[in-house]
C-alpha cells in the first residue's frame, strides 16, 4: 500500500454516521452563499504534499467551507493561509497559497494529514469520531515512518490523535503522557529504534491567529526546528 492508495481509500470512507451526514449537507444545501456556485468535494480530506515526506503535518479536521470545499488540507480558509505562508518562508511549499487542485502548490519534504478527516459541526468531533478516523492516522504514520524526522501537531487535538497513533501501533511514547502546548516537544522511538521528535504549536485557526494568541513569528519559530 502507497500513499496514493491511502488517500484514496481515505477519500470514500463513511465510517461515522454523524460527519458523512455534515459533510454532504454543507456541500449541497448548506454551501456558503459566496461559493453557491461552485461543487463542493462534500467527502473526507485525503493528506497532501510530498508522498515520502520528512516531516508529517497533523491538523485538527477539514473546515466545512475550506477542506470540505476545495478537497485538500488547508485550503480555503484562514487557517490554510497561515500554514502555507509558514511552509512558503520555511522553503517547503513551492508557493504561499493553497488555492485550489490544479494551481501548482508542491510540497517538498512535507505531508499534510489531520486527526479527524471529515468536516466536523463546530469544528468540534466526538470521542468517538476521533478514535475512529485515528486509524487513518495510524496508516499515515506507518507509511511515513522509514523516512520521517518529526512531526508537526497543530492544536492539542492532533497532538493527542499523534500520540495515541504512535501507541497503536507500538510506538515508544515518554510516560507521563507528553502534555500538549505552543513549542511542546517530545520524542517517539519506532520498534525499529527510530527516533522521532514530535513538536507542538498551536492552531492556525483565526481564534488564534486573529486574537494574536499565535504570531507568525511564533509559528515560524516551531517550523525551523522540525
Ligand atoms: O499527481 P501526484 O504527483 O501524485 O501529486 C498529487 C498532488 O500532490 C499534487 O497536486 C501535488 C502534490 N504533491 C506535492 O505537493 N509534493 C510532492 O512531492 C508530490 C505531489
Ligand atoms: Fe471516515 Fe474519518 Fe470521515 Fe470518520 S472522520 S467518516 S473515519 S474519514
Amino acid at each position: 500500500a502507497d500513499v496514493a492508495a491511502l488517500d484514496a481509500r481515505v477519500s470514500v470512507c463513511r465510517a461515522c454516521p454523524r460527519l458523512v451526514a455534515w459533510r454532504e449537507e454543507v456541500a449541497t444545501a448548506g454551501r456558503r452563499a459566496a461559493f453557491a456556485d461552485q461543487p463542493y468535494w462534500g467527502r473526507p480530506g485525503p493528506g497532501f504534499g510530498d508522498p515520502r515526506p520528512e516531516v508529517l503535518v497533523v491538523g485538527l479536521a477539514p473546515a466545512a467551507n475550506g477542506t470540505n470545499r476545495t478537497g485538500r488540507m488547508f485550503t480555503g480558509d484562514r487557517s490554510g493561509d497561515w500554514i502555507y505562508a509558514a511552509l512558503h518562508r520555511a522553503g517547503y511549499a513551492s508557493r504561499p497559497t493553497s488555492t485550489a487542485a490544479g494551481d501548482g502548490l508542491e510540497l517538498t519534504g512535507v505531508r499534510i494529514v489531520a486527526a479527524v478527516r471529515c468536516a466536523p459541526p463546530a469544528n468540534r468531533p466526538t470521542p468517538l469520531e476521533r478514535t475512529t478516523c485515528g486509524h487513518w492516522l495510524d496508516r499515515d504514520l506507518e507509511l511515513a515512518a522509514p523516512g520521517l524526522r518529526s512531526l508537526l501537531a497543530l492544536g492539542a487535538i492532533g497532538w493527542d490523535a499523534t500520540l495515541a497513533a504512535a501507541r497503536r501501533l507500538g510506538w515508544e511514547v515518554p510516560r507521563p503522557r507528553p502534555r500538549f502546548g505552543h513549542d511542546a516537544r517530545t520524542e517517539l522511538r519506532t520498534p525499529d529504534g527510530r527516533t522521532l521528535r514530535l513538536h507542538g504549536s498551536y492552531h492556525v485557526s483565526q481564534q488564534n491567529t486573529f486574537t494574536g494568541r499565535l504570531t507568525e513569528e511564533m509559528l515560524d519559530a516551531v517550523i525551523a526546528r522540525l
